[in-house]
Parts: structure tokens; sequence; C-alpha cells
């Protein structure tokens, strides 16, 4: 097969016949493969048809808009049919380059003479042996017109300008035209991997819609083979030179302190030998729901004002007149007109609760999500209802224990939500930032936050993933997900080996799709394992930086408190942030938006109280602190999606939260927005 369609087709981007037959014997000598592929990009296709292929030659200034070869060539195919071969003429798309033929041919119109188009074409090229030996050989084909012209023809065969002017005046009929490129376009045979054994691929294609080329699907091409090109492989930069980087003498301190993947989960067994199938899985939800209790009635016990706590099963057998606590799982909430009803159960029973609308926490009820955790304070009465005067949330503390400080500044960036493979990536602001981190920098004050970065943090979604919302397809300028991650890989290549990355998933991610995600599935996302900078992370994870924990999620859950708490806005992520803060919980409810696996241990507790708590996925930068602790939305380098035009989505692409690791609060927000759309 051809080098040109096969190095496309290993890039998961197709050609048309025409194309091809346009672009060809250019190929790797006046373009090479990234060139055509980023063209291609701009103009969001993966199909190089022949409008594309025209307008790339004309970029490149191999053709101009004006003279466009393509229109005396229909004739001349016309005319050919008469005297050529029917395997060449007669079937049109599937007559290629016959086995082992290196050069393409055209049967000329105008005897022994062409186009100055072609001319031009030969002019560019470097005459190579065969294809003089081709075009020796195609001379004595019959024909016709006695002379047959190959695109490499020796130059000095070329005609004079007046020629091709006379023939530009006749404007050939386009009239059966498409079989010209025929000559040019591999044979369907090809594609099928019957010619083309000895070079060790072997691609399946049909013509699809529009005659366009089809790799199939049964016949994908192995996830190792090394690809012809992949995006952003050139882009390269390097360190600047007279830049001093602090930071490469500054001792790295981390430690993943919380890893999904460092738990050893033990899977319940069934009760005895016969045990089914559907035991375990209902022993699963016992477990997951008997584990997020145990850890946060620890967290609500922590609080002094929760005392006397009973089992809800021992309620019906204490004085009525006495105060009690009870800790449980909110099974459901109502609000009715004289207040809030909840069902709370815990490992011993269930009990209703009711909170009343007079009552000083009657708006904390609000907060409540289905399946947290909480605590309440009231009295049992006979009739089976606990009647309630306070409400305690899980919370953190007042205040927050201060930490020794540092010998020196040391700064942490903080991003999420790449989505690189999207058509809305801003890949310019992307590379900006990226040559930002490598010394290239505007002022002073950008000089020494940059010499100080030692981490990068990315809390998921750095791909836009393949099939992830109805319609994504029409948004996608990286069609496959294994070219996605080398993608995104070739760019963070460029982040100084100095600064250590973490890299974890979010729903956009090749990985499990429900919480807690383990990490990125290794098949998909070798490049990014590969890179020797990064620390691979789970969502969610703790990383302990200089003393200070990075509680690091990529935040579905806003989801979900944005949708039961009435007020939260994904507009202003930090607010639901602050929620699921105080639920101790990144995703409390079973059921609702975001799925949760029924681990044996519930590992979405937020167990610790951290410094820093970073999220994404919403695409908004927001932050605010909240009882000592930072909490920090680190937006997107995504563009308004169409989807997200459609629920009203306003991201803020491009923003780069600083972070001082010392007081694990915001330094600066640099912007490099200006180059996203
Ligand atoms: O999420 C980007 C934004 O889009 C974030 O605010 C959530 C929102 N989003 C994502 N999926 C949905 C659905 N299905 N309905 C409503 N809103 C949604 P990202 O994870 O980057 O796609
Ligand atoms: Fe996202
Ligand atoms: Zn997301």
């Amino acid at each position: 097969m051809d080098e040109l369609v096969k190095d496309l087709l290993s890039n998961r981007y197709l050609i048309t016949p025409p194309a091809y037959f346009i672009l060809s014997e250019y190929y790797k000598k006046n373009f090479t493969l990234a060139e055509l592929i980023k063209f291609a990009r701009t103009k969001n296709t993966f199909v190089i048809d022949e409008r594309l292929a025209k307008e790339f030659l004309e970029s490149k200034g191999l053709l101009s808009p004006l003279e466009n070869f393509a229109k005396y060539i229909p004739k001349a195919s016309v005319e050919t049919k008469a005297g050529t071969p029917p395997s060449v003429a007669e079937v049109p798309m599937e007559v290629g380059i016959p086995k082992g033929s290196k050069e393409i041919s055209i049967e000329s119109a105008v005897g022994g003479e062409k186009t100055a188009e072609l001319g031009k074409m030969a002019e560019i090229q470097p005459q190579t042996s065969d294809q003089t030996e081709i075009a020796h050989e195609i001379q004595e084909l019959p024909s016709e017109k006695g002379t047959s012209i190959s695109t490499g023809e020796p130059v000095e065969n070329m005609v004079s300008e007046t020629i091709s002017e006379e023939i530009a005046e006749e404007e050939p009929t386009i009239e059966g035209g498409e079989s010209f490129i025929s000559t040019g376009a591999p044979s369907l045979e090809e594609y099928n991997g019957v010619g083309d054994e000895e070079n060790g691929v072997k691609m399946k294609a049909v013509y699809g819609d529009y005659g366009v080329l089809v790799p199939l699907e049964e016949e994908e091409i192995p996830a190792e083979e090394k690809r012809a090109y992949s995006i952003y492989e050139d882009f390269k930069v390097e360190p600047n030179e007279s830049f001093e980087f602090v930071a490469k003498r500054i001792k790295s301190e981390y430690e993943i302190k919380f890893d999904v993947r460092n738990v050893k989960l033990k899977p319940p067994k069934a009760k005895n030998a016969n045990g089914k199938e559907g035991e375990i899985v209902v022993k699963v939800y016992e477990n997951y729901f008997k584990s997020r209790l145990k850890k946060l009635r620890r967290i609500l016990r922590e609080n002094p004002e929760v005392s006397g706590v009973i089992d809800i099963g021992k309620l019906s057998y204490i004085n009525p007149d006495g105060e009690v606590t009870i800790i449980g799982l909110v099974n459901s909430k109502r609000e009715t007109k004289k207040g809030f009803i909840f069902e709370v159960e815990d490992m011993t029973g269930i009990v209703k609760v009711f909170l009343g609308r007079d009552n000083e926490d009657y708006k904390k009820a609000f907060e409540v999500l289905p399946d947290s955790v909480v605590a309440f304070r009231g009295y049992y009465s006979k009739r089976g209802i606990l009647f309630a005067n306070k409400l305690y949330l899980p919370d953190v503390p007042l205040y927050k224990r201060e930490k020794p400080s540092l010998e020196e500044k040391v700064y942490a960036v903080l991003i999420s939500d790449i989505h690189v493979g999207s058509t809305k990536f801003c890949e310019k602001a992307f590379m900006k930032f990226l040559e930002w981190l490598n010394g290239n920098v505007e002022s002073r004050e950008e000089e020494e936050i940059v010499s100080r970065i030692k981490y990068m943090i990315i809390a998921g979604d750095v791909v836009d993933g393949i099939g992830i919302y109805p319609g994504q397809y029409n948004e996608l300028a990286i069609p496959d997900i294994f070219d996605q991650y080398e993608a995104l890989a070739n760019l963070l290549a460029n982040v100084p080996d100095h600064i250590t990355m973490f890299i974890g998933p979010g729903n956009h991610d090749a990985a499990r799709t429900a919480l807690p995600q383990p990490e990125f599935y290794r098949e998909y996302a070798k490049p990014l394992y590969d890179l020797k900078n990064a620390v691979i992370i789970s969502n969610p994870a703790v990383i302990n930086l200089h003393g200070r924990d990075f509680l690091v999620v990529h935040g579905r859950g806003i989801e979900d408190v944005v949708s039961y708490i009435p007020g939260k806005s994904h507009l202003h992520p930090v607010e639901p942030m602050i929620e699921l803060l105080k639920l101790r919980h990144v995703a409390p409810t079973f059921g609702g938006k975001v799925p949760i696996a029924p681990d044996p241990e519930d590992l979405l507790v937020i167990e610790e109280v951290p410094d820093l708590v970073q999220m994404g996925h919403v695409h908004v930068l927001d932050y605010q602190i909240y009882r000592g602790v930072f909490l920090i939305n680190s937006a997107t380098w995504q563009a308004q999606t169409e989807f997200q035009k459609m629920v009203n989505i306003v991201p803020t692409p491009a923003r780069v939260p600083i972070i001082d690791i010392e007081t694990a609060r915001l330094k600066t927000v640099v912007d490099f927005s200006r180059w996203c759309e």
C-alpha cells in the first residue's frame, strides 16, 4: 500500500482517492505527515478529501488558488478510457497502482505535453531514478495520443506557459472525470491487505458513504504499533537556558498518602459453600455502607458536642425524658409544611427523625445529601419518632493547626480537564503554558514563580475520551483514545524534568467510570505511565507536599450537590465543594448522577482534614478558604462545547492557579486565556 495512505490510516486519518492523487507525489518531498495532519486538524476533520488537499497545497505554496490543475485532468481521463486497458479506466475507484509500482501515471490528452501546473509539480520534485524508469515504462504503453506522462516526468518534457493557457481556455468537462483519480488510488485489494503483506501491515477497508475509504473495525491496528506520526510529536520546548530554576535545587518532598490502589480490599464471601451470587452482591453493599458509617461515625464523634450516642436499635429502651444522639446514614429526606422528615439508619435499626421549621439547625437540613452520614440530637417519642433539636454534619474543626514554615518558597501548579482530543482543547494556550513553565516569562514576578514551581497536579479529564456524551464525535479532533493519550504525553513531555507531575483520572478518561477510579487503564494511557517525571494517582488521592496534604479529586460529586441543594450552582463550584467537605465525602449519593462502585470499603470518605482540596470537572476557576482549608476548582483547558452551550455551562479556560505550598494558599492565577478562542 502506498506510504501516504498507510501513514494516514495508521493515524486514523482517511484520504479520498482524488485527494490521494493530488497529494501523494509531494509526500515526504514537499510536506510531512505531521504537516498534513495538523492542517486537517485545523479544519476539524479526519478525512482528507480533494478540497482539503488543494487547500493544503495552496497553504504550502505548491498550488496557487487560481490555477486549479484538476480542471484539466478530467478531460485527460475521459479520453484515456478509449485507449487504456479496462483494468485502469473502466473500474473506477478500484484501480490502483499495480503491486510494486511506485509512481502514479496519468494518460494525457494533450499529446506529449502537459499543463503548466503539472509542470510545476515536476519542477518541485527532485527527479529520482525510479521515476525516470517508470516514466519510460509508461511512455511505452499503447496510448491513443501516443504519449503518456507521469507526474514525475523529466523536466525537459514540460510544456510552455502558452500551451497550458490554451488548454485552460478549453474548459474541459468534469463529466466522468472521477475515473481519473483511480490511477492514483490504492486498490481495494491493497486495502484488503492482500497487496501489502511484505510491509507487515494488514489493513482492511471498505468504501463507505461518498466513496470514502473506511478502515474495517475488526482489523483494528494493534495499539503497540508505532504510529507514523502522533499529534504534537514535533512540539518541543527546551528550557530557557538563561533562566535560573531554583526548584531544581529544592529537595523534592512528596508522599502519596492515599491512593485507592494501595488499599487492600477484601472481597466478601458467601456465608456457606452454597451461597448464591446475589447474596454476595447484597453483602458487598452492606459492607460498603458499614464502612462508610464506621468512618464517619469516628469523624462525628471527634466533635465534642456529639455526645451520648446510642444505637438506633436501642432507642425504645431508653428513658423518654432524656436527650439522645444518633449517628446514621440518611436513607431519605422529605420537606413538609412543618419541617423535614428524615429516615436514618445504622447497623442496628431505622428511625424517622423530625426537624421542625423553627429549629436553629433547620437550614442545615438542606445540606444533607441522600446517603450522607449525620448526627441528630433530640427526644425519642413513644410513637417511634426522634424529635431533633440539633443536626450535626461531620464537618471540619473550626480551626486548623499551623504547620511549621518551610525554608524557602516552593510552588505547585494545579490544573485539570485538559481534554486533549477535543476540537475545543485550547492547544495554543496550553503550549504557551508549557513554554512559560520552561522559563519564557513576561515579568519579574512570573520569573520568581516559574523558577520555584516544583510540582504540577492534574485532576482528571486529561483527554476528551470517546463516546462520553451524545454528539461528542463531532467535536473530536483526535477520534481515537490511544492517540489522545499519546498526544497528551507529547505535550507533557515538555514539562521540565524538575517538575513532578501527579496525574489522576476523570470521567472522560480511560478508567473505571464508577468512583473511586483507581487509575488510567494502562493499555490506553501507556504514554502517560512512560513519562519520566509523572506519578499516576487515583481519583481521589491525597498527596503530601512538604508536609501539606493536598486532596485531589476530579469532582463529579459537585453534580450531586448542585442537583440536591437549592441555591448551589456549577457556576460557583467552590460552594458545592465546601458542602462535600462538610459531609466529609467526595460523592455521597448512591443512585444519583454519579456512579459509585460498591467496594467493600468506602474510599470516598474524607478521613483526614486536608490543607487543600483540588477539584475540576465543572471547568470554572473558583476558590475559597473554609475553616482553614483552601478549596479550589482548577477549571479547564477546553473552551465551551456545544453540549455545554445547551446546558448553560460557561467555562473559564486556561487560567492557571499557582499554590504556595507553605501556606497551601493561592499565590496567583496566571491567565493564558488570550490564546484560547
Ligand atoms: O464536565 C464538564 C461540565 O459539564 C461539568 O460542569 C459537568 C457538566 N456535565 C457533564 N456531563 C453532563 C450531563 N450529562 N448533564 C449535565 N451536565 C453535564 P465534563 O466531565 O468535562 O464533561
Ligand atoms: Fe472535564
Ligand atoms: Zn469531568
